[in-house]
C-alpha cells in the first residue's frame, strides 16, 4: 500500500468512525457518511440498492468495504444494534462479572460458557434485550454468536491466527494457497490491525501470570507453546496494567464486549467501508426471506426489531447483487429457508452440509496451592499449546483466562481439535428455522484428542481436572462452540469464489464457506477468503 493510499484510508476510516459515533448518539438505525441518508434514518429501507450485504461480521465487512471502494452503493442489513452509546457510567458494554441486559441477545438469564464454579451456578437473571452475545441451542450443541455492528468481532477473544498452510491446503484444496499466503492473509492481517505482544512485557507483567503458569506446566510435559497474535491493542493493555488508561481486557471484559482496546470491525473494516461514502448500515433489521424477481434481482423480506425483539415493521427491499454475510448459522438458515419454502428452488442439496464446531473443547485443570495464576488475568489470550503436529491427536489449545479478579487455582483452555465429523442443517417448517443435526457422539473424538494431551500435562505435573465448571461433573465441555463453520461450503454449495450454485449474483461471504474446521481460531481465515472472493467477484461479475 502506498503512503497516499494509506492516508486516504485513514481519512476514510476517520469519517466512517465519526458516522458510527454520531449515529449512536442520535439513536439512529441508519449509519452512513451521507447526511441525506442519515436524516431519513427512521424511514425504513430504500426500495432498492445495487448491492446488499446481509450482516456486518468479518465476511460482510470486507465485502462492503471493497464494494464501497469500487463505487457501488451498498446497504448492509444487521439484525443487532450499533454498540457505541455510553450509559450513565460511561460504559458501552456490560461488565463481565455482573452482566446486565446488554450482555445477551433476547435472554432472561446470562449464559456463560462456564456454567458453574464449585458447582454453584454463576449465571444471573437479566432483562430481555437486544444485547451483544447470543447462544443458539440445538440439542447436543449450542453456538455462541456476536450480534451487532461488527458481528463476532464485538465479543470474541481477538485471537488473530493465520492457519498453517499445510492444513489450509488440506481443508480447501481447490484454493490457490500461494495467492492466499502471498496476498490475502497479509492483507487481512493489515486491515484487521493484528499486533503481537511485546515478549519482554509478557514475561514480566501480572496480566499473563496465568499463561506463564500454563506454559510451565505444558513445557514440563514436553509441549511447545506459541504466541498468538491479536486484534486487541497490546500497547493499550500494557498501559492498562500501568494504570494509565481505563481497563478493559484487564477488567475481565471479553465475551460481553470490550469497552476499550479492541480493534473490532467497527474500528477497522466497517469504519473504512462507511468512509467510502457508498456504504450504509441499517441496524435492527433481520432478513427473513429471499426471493428472485422476474427481472433477475433479489427481493428481501426484512423484519425491523425493537430493542426487546418485538417486530416494528416488515418491509421489502431489492438488490441486484446479494451477499450473505450473516455467519455460518445465519446465512445457512436464510438459504435453507429459501430453498425449502420454494422462493429459491434451484438451490442444491449441498446447502446446510459440511458444518463443524472447529473441534472446540474446553477443559480446566486444578493447580497446586503454590502455583498461582494471579488475580489479574487479561481477558485476551496470548499463548497457545501447539500440538498440531501430533499425527494421531492434533490439538491447538489456547490458554484461556478465568478472569474473576481473585485467585481461583484453575488453568483453563479452549482446545481446537481436528475432528472430521460434520453436522448438517435441515429446515423445520413449524419453527421456520434451520435445525442443526450434531450429536454428542460426533463430538467425542475432540474430547479424546484433547484428553491425550491434558492427561499427559496432568500426569507430569501431578494435577487433576476440574469437574465443577460445566454444570455437571464432566471435565471436558464440547457442547458449545465459539467457531461455527460451514453450511454453504466453498466449492460445494458455492463455486470456488462464494457464488451460490443455481443463481447468479448471489454470494456467500462468511464462515459458512469453511468446511467445519480451520485448525486455529477462524476470523483471519474468514477475512482473507472474503478479500480473495470479492476481488474476483468485482472483476468478473460487477465491473464487467
Ligand atoms: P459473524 O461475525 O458471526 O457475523 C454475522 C452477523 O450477521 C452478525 O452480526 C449477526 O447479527 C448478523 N446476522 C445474522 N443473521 C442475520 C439476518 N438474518 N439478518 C441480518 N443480520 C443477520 O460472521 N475467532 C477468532 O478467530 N479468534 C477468537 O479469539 C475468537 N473468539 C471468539 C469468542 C467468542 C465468545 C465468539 C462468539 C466467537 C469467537 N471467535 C473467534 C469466532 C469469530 O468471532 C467468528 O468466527 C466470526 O465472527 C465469524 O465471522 P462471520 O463473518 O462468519
Amino acid at each position: 500500500m502506498t503512503q497516499s493510499s494509506r492516508r486516504t484510508l485513514s481519512r476514510r476510516k476517520f469519517l466512517g468512525y465519526a458516522a458510527l459515533s454520531s449515529a449512536a448518539a442520535y439513536g439512529l438505525t441508519t449509519v452512513s457518511t451521507r447526511p441525506a441518508q442519515a436524516a431519513d434514518a427512521r424511514d425504513g429501507l430504500p426500495d432498492f440498492s445495487p448491492a446488499v450485504v446481509i450482516g456486518t461480521g468479518y465476511g460482510a465487512a470486507v465485502t462492503a468495504l471493497r464494494l464501497g471502494e469500487a463505487g457501488i452503493p451498498t446497504v448492509m442489513l444487521e439484525m443487532g444494534q450499533l454498540w457505541d452509546t455510553p450509559t450513565a457510567d460511561g460504559s458501552i458494554f456490560s461488565p463481565m462479572l455482573s452482566p446486565d441486559k446488554r450482555s445477551m441477545w433476547l435472554k432472561n438469564r446470562s449464559e456463560m460458557p462456564l456454567a458453574s464454579f464449585l458447582w454453584i451456578d454463576i449465571n444471573t437473571g437479566i432483562e430481555r434485550y437486544a444485547g451483544v452475545l447470543d447462544r443458539v441451542h440445538y440439542g447436543d450443541m449450542s453456538v455462541y454468536l456476536g450480534r451487532g455492528v461488527g458481528g463476532g468481532s464485538l465479543v470474541n477473544g481477538a485471537m488473530a491466527v493465520t492457519p498453517r498452510r499445510s492444513y489450509f491446503e488440506e481443508i480447501l484444496p481447490g484454493i490457490d494457497a500461494d495467492e492466499m499466503y502471498g496476498t490475502y492473509f497479509p492483507r487481512a492481517n493489515e486491515e484487521l490491525g493484528v499486533n503481537e505482544i511485546d515478549r519482554d512485557w509478557f514475561e514480566d507483567c501480572d496480566s499473563y501470570q496465568y499463561a506463564r503458569l500454563s506454559r510451565k506446566h505444558a513445557e514440563k510435559a514436553g509441549y511447545r507453546t506459541v504466541f498468538v497474535p491479536s486484534v486487541y491493542d497490546f500497547d493499550y493493555m500494557r498501559r492498562e496494567e500501568a494504570g494509565e488508561v481505563p481497563r478493559s481486557a484487564l477488567d475481565s471484559e471479553v465475551i460481553f464486549g470490550n469497552n476499550h482496546g479492541k480493534r473490532s470491525l467497527d474500528k477497522t473494516y466497517l469504519a473504512a467501508a462507511l468512509g467510502t461514502g457508498n456504504v450504509t448500515i441499517k441496524t435492527l433489521q433481520e432478513v427473513r426471506g429471499i426471493r428472485r424477481s422476474a427481472d433477475g434481482t433479489y427481493r428481501l423480506t426484512v423484519r425491523e426489531l425493537d430493542e426487546t425483539g418485538g417486530t416494528v415493521a416488515r418491509r421489502e427491499m431489492g438488490a441486484r447483487h446479494l451477499f450473505l454475510g450473516a455467519g455460518s448459522i445465519g446465512s445457512t438458515e436464510l438459504l435453507l429457508r429459501a430453498r425449502d419454502t420454494g422462493t429459491l428452488p434451484r438451490l442444491g442439496g449441498e446447502i446446510g452440509q459440511g458444518w463443524g464446531p472447529n473441534g472446540n473443547v474446553m477443559v480446566g485443570r486444578a493447580n497446586h496451592a503454590w502455583d498461582l495464576t494471579g488475580p489479574l488475568q487479561s481477558g485476551m489470550p496470548a499463548l497457545g499449546i501447539d500440538a498440531w503436529d501430533d499425527p494421531d491427536n492434533p490439538v491447538f489449545a489456547e490458554i484461556a483466562p478465568m478472569p474473576a479478579g481473585v485467585e481461583l487455582w484453575v488453568s483453563l483452555y479452549l482446545a481446537i481439535t481436528k475432528n472430521p465429523a460434520r453436522g448438517h442443517f435441515t429446515y423445520d417448517a413449524a419453527s421456520d428455522s434451520a435445525q442443526l443435526h450434531w450429536t454428542a457422539e460426533q463430538g467425542q473424538a475432540s474430547i479424546d484428542a484433547a484428553k491425550v494431551h491434558f492427561d499427559r500435562i496432568n500426569g507430569v505435573n501431578n494435577t487433576v481436572y476440574r469437574h465443577d465448571l460445566f454444570g455437571d461433573t464432566r471435565p471436558f465441555e464440547n457442547r458449545f462452540t465459539y467457531h461455527p463453520l460451514g453450511g454453504a461450503v466453498l466449492g460445494e454449495a458455492t463455486d470456488l469464489y462464494g457464488r451460490v450454485k443455481g443463481y447468479d449474483n448471489l454470494y456467500v461471504t462468511d464462515g459458512s464457506l469453511i468446511p467445519g474446521s480451520t485448525g486455529v481460531n477462524p476470523f483471519v481465515t474468514i477475512t482473507a477468503l472474503a478479500e480473495r472472493n470479492v476481488d474476483r467477484v468485482l472483476a468478473e461479475d460487477i465491473r464487467r
